[in-house]
């Protein structure tokens, strides 16, 4: 009797420590953004390296999209392309991007990401009213650091 009791608590360890090990692995980091006009809002500045999750919510009036791009770069120095919106193929690696974020929905990206400095920005350019709107140029945009 000992001996079974011993046994299955054995084979309970065994089938417990994947468990352990894999709720470990799928620890990851999340960034919590707001986008609305004209700015970006994060509820972290600096997470973990690894897997970090990136919910996004749209509580603007506009469509707007989300960029999250690798870059040393300071966040509100980025070149801009001559029609407007920033020039992404030279500031740094896009590292993905959610764009159409429609009034009021809500979306998100799982990432893995490196140590670094990274942009999370709206690259829309738009023309309203005869003049063109850079939603970047108008404060949409926020540093995050991973470390
Ligand atoms: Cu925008």
């Amino acid at each position: 009797m000992h001996n079974k009791k011993a046994f299955l608590l054995s084979i309970g360890t065994l089938l417990l420590s994947p468990l352990v090990f894999s709720s470990q692995a799928i620890a990851q980091e999340t960034v919590n953004v707001l986008l609305q006009e004209w700015r970006i809002v994060t509820d972290v500045k600096e997470v973990k390296s690894g897997p970090v999750k990136i919910n996004v919510q749209n509580r603007g009036r506009e469509t707007h999209e989300i960029v999250v791009l690798k870059t040393d770069l300071p966040h509100d120095q980025l070149p801009l392309l001559p029609q407007g919106g920033i020039d992404e193929a030279h500031t740094g690696t896009v590292i993905d991007e959610i764009e159409d974020v429609r009034e009021g929905s809500r979306q998100s990206l799982s990432l893995f990401l490196k140590p670094g400095r990274y942009v999370i920005l709206c690259n829309m350019t738009e023309m309203e009213n005869d003049k063109l709107e850079v939603h970047y140029s108008m404060g949409m945009r926020q540093p995050l650091i991973v470390n």
